[in-house]
């Protein structure tokens, strides 16, 4: 992206929420871009916000630099990190908030071109964003992968792993562990200390010791299909970004993200000059030109919005006379 960027310039006839209002009733092209600061009304903690974001939980905990926890490198080194604290950010399938129903009214009057999110959660599928109308940018909980052998399954299935700190092990490389172990002519593996314990290694080092015995073989440890630090971000970000969503754009929504992570944090300048954009947040920016700053809870934003532009947004989190 960084090639191709423009110089973000702020277009001076948009300042309102009512400005924001009477474009989202004109526009078609709706690029939504998302991030942690929409789920966090369901309970899920955001990143960076001060005292409650999952980062200075972390920093309280005693980690250093908080990113290291989704180090693909770390992961592999020590799964127990992750394992330990994703727990906290793990999504309740069932609920989704205001603003992810906003996007859904979106969708539903054919204005939404893409929901670009950064968030994990899947809680936009659940609240009904189509498959072909959603970029999920840093991947989702809703599949994992075996580090090992690559063995895909729900995601759901290591949810329990997760919620208990315990590293999930492959159960298709556990599979073959046993089928080796009952071929014959094959050597029974043992640990070192001969109590038939498992010793955590790195799948890419040598199976046997120096003393000669044999370690028992380990299953890959599953990880989430959540873009990690050190990890390429799915293909169709870039490809729908490049190749369709960047002509028809006509309105980019940025709500509830601190925009630090590239190269989501990007989109604006790569976007043509003469599209506004609005950002929705509860902290100001000022890395990125916005044309109009709404700030605040974006529950309570989108749905004023949606008053103004006298669309009927309904959601159970909305209150009555809003
Ligand atoms: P971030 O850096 O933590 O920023 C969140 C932003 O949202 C902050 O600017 C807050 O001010 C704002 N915010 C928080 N609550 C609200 C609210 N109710 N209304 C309006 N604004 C609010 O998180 P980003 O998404 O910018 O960072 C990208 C990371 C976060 C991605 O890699 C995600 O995977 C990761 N993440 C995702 C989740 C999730 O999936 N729910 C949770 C935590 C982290």
């Amino acid at each position: 992206i960084s090639r191709e960027l423009n110089k973000r310039r702020r277009l001076e006839q948009y300042k309102t929420i009512d400005d924001a209002a009477q474009l989202l009733r004109e526009r078609k092209n709706i690029m939504v871009i998302t991030g942690a600061g929409i789920s966090t009304s369901l309970g899920i903690p955001d990143f960076r916000s001060k005292n409650t974001g999952f980062y200075s939980k972390l920093l309280e905990m005693g980690f250093e630099d908080p990113e290291q926890v989704f180090d693909i490198h770390n992961f592999d080194e020590d799964p127990k990190v992750f394992y330990t604290l994703a727990g906290d950010i793990l999504p309740d399938l069932k609920k989704w908030t205001p603003t992810h129903e906003f996007i859904r009214l979106l969708q539903d009057k054919d204005k939404l071109l893409t929901n670009y999110t950064q968030n994990i959660d899947n809680v936009e599928s659940h609240a009904g964003i189509r498959r072909d109308k959603l970029i999920q940018c840093h991947g989702s909980w809703a599949t994992a992968t075996c580090r090992k052998c690559k063995y895909r399954i729900p995601g759901e299935d290591i949810f329990g792993d997760i919620r208990n700190h315990t590293p999930a092990e492959c159960k298709n490389c556990l599979k073959e562990i046993a089928l080796q172990g009952d071929r014959p002519g094959m050597k029974r593996k043992r640990s070192s200390n001969g109590n038939g314990s498992r010793k955590r290694r790195k799948s890419d080092e040598s199976d046997s010791d120096d003393d000669g015995q044999y370690d028992i073989p380990q299953p890959g440890i599953m990880k989430p299909d959540i873009t990690f630090f050190g990890e390429a971000l799915p293909q169709d970000f870039f490809d729908r970004l490049r190749e369709t969503d960047k002509e028809k754009v006509d309105l980019v929504i940025v709500i509830g993200t601190s925009m630090k992570v590239a190269p989501v944090s990007e989109i604006p300048n790569f976007v043509p000059g003469d599209v506004p954009q609005i950002y929705i947040s509860r902290d100001p920016i000022h890395h990125i030109n916005f044309d109009i700053n709404l700030l605040g809870d974006s529950d309570t934003i989108v749905a004023e919005l949606a008053r103004r532009a006298g669309w009927d947004l309904k959601h159970s989190m909305i209150p009555e006379n809003q």
